[in-house]
C-alpha cells in the first residue's frame, strides 16, 4: 500500500469508529446486531468487498439485511462471484477487520492481508461492487458507509442496486460475472419464462380441476411481497394475493420465521382463509414455508422447507427416472447423481421419507455456505433448512448433458426430451445462487400443477414428528463446541453425557444445542413422539445447557 492509499484509508476510517466492548463475529449469515453497532462494520465491510473484487477480477456483492430478525437489527454480507457466500477462508480476516478498535489497527491488518494475498491495488483491474439493502430504515445510511468503505480502496467502484431481496443480488452478482444482463428486469424475466415453459411442459389432463387455485402471500412486511406484486404481472397460470407487503412492521408477527416457529396464523390471515394454499417468506425473501389455516383456531398446518424439499426430490426422482430409463443412447454410463442436503434441524419424518425414497441424504453443520457447498458435489443437488431457506442446484456438466438431449431429436425420444427440457427449466426458475421464495414459490406451484396435486396432497407425504426449538441465553455460547454437522456437543465436557441421559427417556426423542451463528443465545432442538414429549426434553435440555454454561439472568 502506498502512502496516498494509506492517508485516504486513515482518513475515511477514522470517521468509523468501532462500537466499544462489542465483540463481532461473521456467523451463520454475515454480520449482524442492533443495526445503531453496524456503521464501522459496515464500512469495513466494504473495504473487505472491494478487495475481495480485485483478487478475484470479477464483481462482488454486499447485501444489508437482518433477514427474519427485528426490524431495528440489521446486518452484512458479502456474496462470491458465483453468487454464493463469502469463502470461509476470508472469514477470519471479516472478523479481524470488524474488531479492530482504531485505524491504525485496521490499516495495518489490512495492509498485511493484501501482502499475504498478493493483491494489486494500483492493478489495471478497477474492483466493483453491487450493493443491496432489503427496506429497514437503518438500511439508508449503512449503504452510504458501504459506498465509503468500497470507495475507501483506490480504484473501486460501488453500485447500489438499490432495494432488492437479499436472492436477487446474489443472483444479479452471479449473472454479471457470467457476462450477463443483471437487473431486475432480467430477474423477472428469467422467472416468468421458465414458469411460462414448465406449465407449457405439464402432460395434459393433470391440473387440479374444480379445486379452489388461489395462492396468498404474507410478504412479512419486507421487500418480497413489493417484488411479488410486481413479478405476478408477468405470470398467468398463477392466481396469487399478496399481503404484508409492506404497510405493516416488518417480520412482527408476520412472516415465514414467525409461522414456522409459533406455527400461528400471521397476522391479516383469518378464519376466511381455511382450505386456501398460504405461503410465507422472510423480511428478506430468502425463506419459503407454505401453511393452511386450521378451522376454529389461530394454528396451522405447517408445511415447511423439509416438505418443500420432498416435493422437490420427489418430482424430480420421477423426471430422472424417465431420462434413466436404459434401451437409448442418450443413457449417462452412470446414473444422475442426486444428493439431497439437510441439517440437523430437518423433521426425523422428513429423512426417513427422503431415504424410503432410495435418495442419498448427506448432513451439514447450520447454514446456507455449508448447504450449498455439499449440494454442489452432486448432478443435481438439493439443500433446504426447515425453515425454508433452499435452492436446487445444477453442475454444468449435467446441465451440458441435459442441453444435448433436449436438442438431438435423432437420438432421444420425445418423451426424453420434454424430460430434459422440463429439467433445464427448473434450472432456470430455480435461483443456482442461493435459496430464494419467489423463485422456490414458483417451482412449487409448478409442481404441484404438474403433479394435479391440491396443497393438503402434498402435506399428506409424511407427517412431521413433533418437535420444540428454544434458545438459551447464556454467559458465552462460544463455549460450546460441536462434531458430526452439530449433533454432538464435544464442550463442555460432560454435557453430552447428560443430554444423551434425556434423551433416552423419551420415545423417539432425539435432541441436540449449538450456538447460534446469528444471535447471541445457544439453540436447543428436541423432537419425540408427541408434543409434550418434545416440549418436555426441550424444556430439560435447556435446564441443562443453562446449568453447564451459566445463565445471564442469574
Ligand atoms: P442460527 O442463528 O445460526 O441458528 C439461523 C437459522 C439458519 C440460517 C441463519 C441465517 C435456524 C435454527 N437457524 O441461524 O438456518 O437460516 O439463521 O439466516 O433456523
Ligand atoms: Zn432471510
Amino acid at each position: 500500500m502506498n502512502d496516498k492509499q494509506r492517508s485516504i484509508l486513515l482518513d475515511i476510517s477514522s470517521r468509523f469508529s468501532p462500537p466499544q466492548g462489542v465483540k463481532l463475529s461473521y456467523g451463520t449469515s454475515g454480520f449482524r446486531a442492533d443495526a445503531s453497532l453496524l456503521e464501522s462494520t459496515v464500512y469495513r465491510v466494504g473495504l473487505l468487498a472491494a478487495l475481495r473484487s480485485l483478487k478475484t477480477r470479477a464483481v462482488i456483492g454486499l447485501m444489508i439485511t437482518a433477514s427474519h430478525n427485528k426490524i431495528s437489527d440489521n446486518g452484512i454480507k458479502v456474496a462470491d462471484p458465483s453468487g454464493g457466500m463469502l469463502t470461509q477462508d476470508w472469514e477470519p480476516f471479516a472478523e479481524s477487520l470488524a474488531n479492530a478498535p482504531d485505524s491504525y489497527t485496521l490499516v495495518e491488518i489490512l495492509d498485511d492481508f493484501v501482502k499475504k494475498e498478493k493483491i494489486a491495488l494500483d492493478g489495471e483491474w478497477a474492483a466493483e461492487v453491487f450493493l443491496g439493502r432489503d427496506t429497514r430504515p437503518s438500511g439508508v445510511s449503512l449503504l452510504e458507509a458501504a459506498k465509503q468503505g468500497v470507495a475507501s480502496i483506490v480504484k473501486a467502484n460501488a453500485k447500489d442496486m438499490g432495494v432488492l431481496t437479499t436472492p436477487q443480488l446474489h443472483w444479479m452478482v452471479r449473472a454479471r460475472n457470467k457476462g450477463l444482463e443483471a437487473s431486475e428486469h432480467n430477474y423477472f424475466d428469467q422467472l416468468s419464462s421458465s414458469f411460462r415453459c414448465l406449465l407449457e411442459l405439464i402432460p395434459q389432463g393433470s391440473r387440479i380441476v374444480g379445486t379452489n387455485d388461489k395462492l396468498i402471500v404474507d410478504g412479512a412486511d419486507g421487500i418480497g411481497g413489493e417484488k411479488l406484486e410486481s413479478l405476478k404481472g408477468l405470470l398467468n397460470g398463477l392466481c396469487v394475493e399478496v399481503r404484508n407487503s409492506g404497510n405493516g412492521v416488518l417480520n412482527e408477527g408476520v412472516g415465514a420465521d414467525y409461522v414456522q416457529k409459533e406455527k400461528v396464523v400471521p397476522r391479516g390471515f383469518g378464519p376466511a382463509d381455511v382450505g386456501i394454499r398460504c405461503a410465507s417468506f422472510d423480511g428478506d425473501a430468502d425463506r419459503l414455508v407454505y401453511f393452511l389455516v386450521q378451522p376454529n383456531s389461530n394454528k396451522i398446518e405447517l408445511v415447511d422447507g423439509d416438505k418443500i424439499m420432498a416435493l422437490f426430490a420427489l418430482f424430480l426422482e420421477e423426471q430422472l427416472s424417465i431420462l434413466n430409463k436404459s434401451g437409448d443412447v442418450t443413457v449417462r454410463p452412470n446414473q444422475t447423481r442426486l444428493g439431497i442436503v439437510q441439517t440437523a434441524y430437518a423433521n426425523g419424518a422428513s429423512t426417513s421419507y427422503l431415504k424410503q425414497l432410495g435418495l442419498e441424504v448427506v448432513f451439514t453443520p447450520t447454514g446456507v455456505k455449508h448447504l450449498h457447498e455439499k449440494a454442489a458435489e452432486y448432478d443435481i443437488g438439493i439443500y433446504f433448512e426447515a425453515n425454508g431457506h433452499g435452492t436446487v442446484l445444477f453442475s454444468e456438466a449435467y446441465l451440458c448433458y441435459l442441453e444435448d438431449i433436449s436438442s438431438n431429436l435423432s437420438l432421444t425420444s420425445t418423451e426424453k426430451q420434454k424430460v430434459a427440457s422440463r429439467l433445464l427449466a427448473v434450472s432456470k426458475l430455480i435461483n443456482q445462487a442461493v435459496g430464494d421464495a419467489l423463485s422456490g414459490l414458483l417451482l412449487v406451484e409448478a409442481i404441484l400443477q404438474h403433479l394435479g396435486w391440491s396443497i393438503q396432497r402434498w402435506n399428506e407425504l409424511y407427517h412431521d414428528l413433533p418437535s420444540r426449538q428454544l434458545k438459551v441465553k447464556v454467559l458465552d455460547r462460544a463455549a460450546v463446541v460441536t462434531a458430526n454437522a452439530e449433533t454432538v456437543v464435544v464442550k463442555p465436557s460432560g454435557i453430552q453425557e447428560a443430554i444423551n441421559a434425556e434423551i433416552a427417556k423419551y420415545h423417539k426423542g432425539r435432541c441436540f444445542i449449538r450456538p447460534s451463528g446469528t444471535e447471541d443465545v445457544v439453540r436447543v432442538y428436541a423432537e419425540a413422539s408427541t408434543q409434550e414429549a418434545a416440549d418436555g426434553l426441550a424444556y430439560s435440555v435447556a435446564k441443562l445447557a443453562d446449568q453447564f454454561l451459566g445463565s445471564t439472568n442469574s
